[in-house]
């Protein structure tokens, strides 16, 4: 017996990995159910070999249904998932909303699987911002081993971490260079991202970073350790997906980098990737599509006394989204409803 899943957003870029993802880890489900907006209401989705027809996610009644996966944006999540946590249905939400909230648990479960237990305070678990998720995975067993003091992050963030939208706006930009033409060169474009980078991914804050700066910070913070101090730089980057990202770590003792190497070789999610010759790294194009997140460029940072630097690439639909919030389930499955 198995599990009566929903997946609320299931036509936007992370709803339909989710989708992929449940056939493709054969989650133990009885039944499906594709939600969507009015305007995408009837879209056929994909789940593995089927095909389904979403459903309106306005009308939609989550009584008897056991865990739903919403990929439908603070606003939407806001009016509907209290709906789904209020009729019985574990809400596994992808947005920011609930990200922060001290009665929500936000779970990678690489890294902190226990705090499983404390969903049913709202009926809700948050999945993290993704530039956080891969980040986590490699810091936690650092963080076992020699105790983080600081991070220091810049990243490079693919398009498709702004939806349909970001990876169209790419595309339309990146043909006007070659192909200039009336209806593109005058479609209004907020900043060029074709053969250009963006240091603004989310909205400015008083102190002048941005909120996307911030949520690795917070988030960093509530799933690993609220002792360690984060600062980050989030970019966005011409790439369609794949995040990539450029990570300092400062530990209390000293950490040897072939022993960081060693560890995180045998951490859970992590795939090390790491030669000092050409092409001895992992770059974005060939993450895609990808569970794991790769790690090369290991090295000492020998500016400071505990110092280390790392790159960090994953799939940002994946692990960044999709993948973490199928494996919150999984993980739900196992150490609570025990169905399946
Ligand atoms: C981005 N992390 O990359 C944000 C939201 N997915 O745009």
């Amino acid at each position: 017996m198995g599990y009566r899943v929903v997946v609320a957003g299931a036509t936007g870029n992370v709803g339909r990995e989710m989708l992929n993802i449940l056939a493709e880890r054969q989650f133990p489900v009885d039944e499906i159910a594709a939600l969507a907006s009015r305007k995408s209401l009837g879209t056929e989705v994909s789940f593995g070999d089927k095909t389904i027809k979403t459903q309106d996610l306005d009308t939609f009644d989550f009584t008897g249904w056991d865990i739903a996966l919403f990929a439908v944006g603070s606003g939407p999540t806001k009016e509907y998932a209290p709906k789904a946590a209020a009729a019985g249905c574990v809400v596994i939400d992808n947005s920011s909303l609930y990200r922060y909230d001290p009665d929500v648990p936000l779970i990678v479960p690489e890294c902190n699987p226990q705090a499983i237990h404390g969903y049913s305070k709202k009926n809700i678990i948050a999945n993290p911002n993704c530039s956080t998720a891969q980040m986590v995975v490699a810091l936690k067993p650092l963080h076992d081993r020699a105790k983080i003091k600081r991070v220091v992050v810049s990243t490079y963030q693919s398009v498709s971490g702004a939806g349909k939208e970001g990876m169209d706006e790419l595309w339309d930009q990146t043909k006007a260079v070659y192909n200039p033409t009336s209806e593109i060169e005058h479609k209004k474009f907020t900043k060029q991202i074709a053969f250009n980078v963006i240091p603004h991914i989310d909205v400015f804050l008083d102190d002048g970073s941005t909120k996307e700066e911030w949520k690795m910070v917070a988030e960093t913070k509530k799933i690993i350790d609220p002792s360690i101090k984060v600062t980050a730089t989030c970019v966005r980057v011409p790439v369609f997906v794949g995040h990539s990202e450029a990570v300092n770590i400062e530990f209390e003792d000293f950490l040897d980098e072939d022993e960081a190497r060693d560890i995180l070789r045998e951490s859970p999610g992590v795939m090390v990737i790491d030669k000092r010759e050409d092409g001895g790294y992992v770059t974005p194009v060939e993450c895609v599509g990808d569970f794991a997140t790769f790690i090369s460029r290991i090295r000492q940072d020998s500016t400071i006394d505990n110092g280390l630097n790392l790159w960090c690439v994953s799939d940002n639909l994946r692990k960044g989204a999709a993948l973490n919030a199928v494996q919150i389930a999984e993980l739900l499955g196992r150490e609570v409803l025990k169905k399946g």
